[in-house]
């Protein structure tokens, strides 16, 4: 019914629906609800050059249409990484999109080496976490910190492997983040990470994460990663952005689309519907057809457009796809 491929630069998905980096770990266990292999692309949690054992409990806490989470990069490390989790997402025929994260420029060059000869779709350089212990190394908070990583991985990473750089949210100009990654040889860019966030436990008096704070993610923030998509297809219209921030439904998924992501990765939701992926892909498709579009692509950024461009759109549509009418005949 409705065309549902699209491309994050030089990468082609059958649809626009992947996770969320952190949200599934590799994919493995999000394989007993769907074939993983259907979704646009699977995102790995974030692999460091070491094994990690992340920040201290409790990691997560309840918050209102959202949750706050402080991991704290917990994960395997890229020996195991690439020894068991990606020859897995090989073999299941998933599209790898390796989330890579790093204390250090230096850590970040190691890993697009590691990665250089092995089945990776595109790397998502994750420059945003809020849960380093240093929050001088959320290196998406300055414009040249950012510049600084991108461009190494870029230098160090197969060049046929697209680089998306992971923005935060808690900036002033996101738009300026992004110019920058891009001046720097990123070939799109995923939008957001989460907002740094906290919560006070009522009854211990003291902040409810060991780590203190945490990053808040859910349906409370989709409007501050909606006005993110927005501002940074309007300053930089042609380069390629992955939405996401608390998408539950095909229906705000289609909010990202028109506001100018070409594609969507859905986290929180999983964690409550492990099937959400697909489901959101089928309802999208609905949401889509039903508003007269007849791919993912020509609503990317549709919402730029005037109402009468948006109107001229579809009178054109109607126009090549209505049958000749012999008005004579008709009257
Ligand atoms: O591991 C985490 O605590 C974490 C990461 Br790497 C990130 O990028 N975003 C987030 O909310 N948590």
């Amino acid at each position: 019914m409705v065309d549902m491929s699209t491309a994050l630069s030089t990468l082609e998905l059958p649809n626009p629906v992947l996770t969320a980096s952190g949200c599934a770990a590799a994919g493995e266990e999000l394989n007993q609800f769907f074939d993983v292999s259907e979704i646009g692309a699977v995102v790995t949690k974030s692999i460091m050059t070491r094994a990690r054992s992340g920040r201290p409990t409790p990691r997560m806490a309840e918050t209102p249409s959202g949750m706050l989470n402080s991991i704290g990069l917990q994960g395997p490390g890229i020996d195991s990484f690439l020894a068991n989790e990606l020859p897995w997402l090989k073999a299941h025929g998933a599209r790898a999109v390796v989330s890579i994260a790093g204390s250090h420029t230096d850590e970040y060059v190691t890993l697009a080496k590691r990665l250089y000869h092995h089945p990776v779709a595109m790397l998502e350089v994750n420059i945003s976490c809020p849960n380093v212990e240093n929050r001088g190394q959320v290196f998406a908070c300055d414009p040249l910190a950012a510049a600084r990583v991108i461009s190494a991985v870029r230098r160090a990473a197969n060049p046929n492997v697209p680089i998306f750089a992971k923005l935060s949210p808690d900036v002033t100009d996101i738009a300026q983040v992004a110019r920058a990654v891009i001046e720097a040889g990123a070939d799109g860019i995923s939008l957001i990470n989460t907002l740094l966030g906290l919560v006070i436990d009522l009854d211990t008096l003291r902040p409810a994460l060991g780590g203190v704070t945490g990053g808040l993610s859910g349906p409370a923030i989709r409007p501050v990663a909606v006005r993110c998509v927005w501002q940074v297809h309007q300053a930089l219209p042609s380069v390629p952005l992955l939405g996401m921030g608390g998408i539950k439904t095909g229906r705000d998924a289609l909010e990202f689309i028109l506001a100018g992501a070409s594609a969507v990765s859905v986290g929180t939701v999983i964690f409550h519907d492990p099937s959400a992926p697909m489901r959101i892909a089928r309802e999208l498709e609905a949401e889509l057809a039903a508003r007269g579009f007849q791919s993912v692509r020509e609503a990317i950024g549709f919402a730029h457009r005037t109402s009468s461009e948006q109107a001229e759109f579809f009178a054109a549509r109607i126009a090549t796809t209505q049958p000749d009418v012999d008005m004579e005949a008709t009257v």
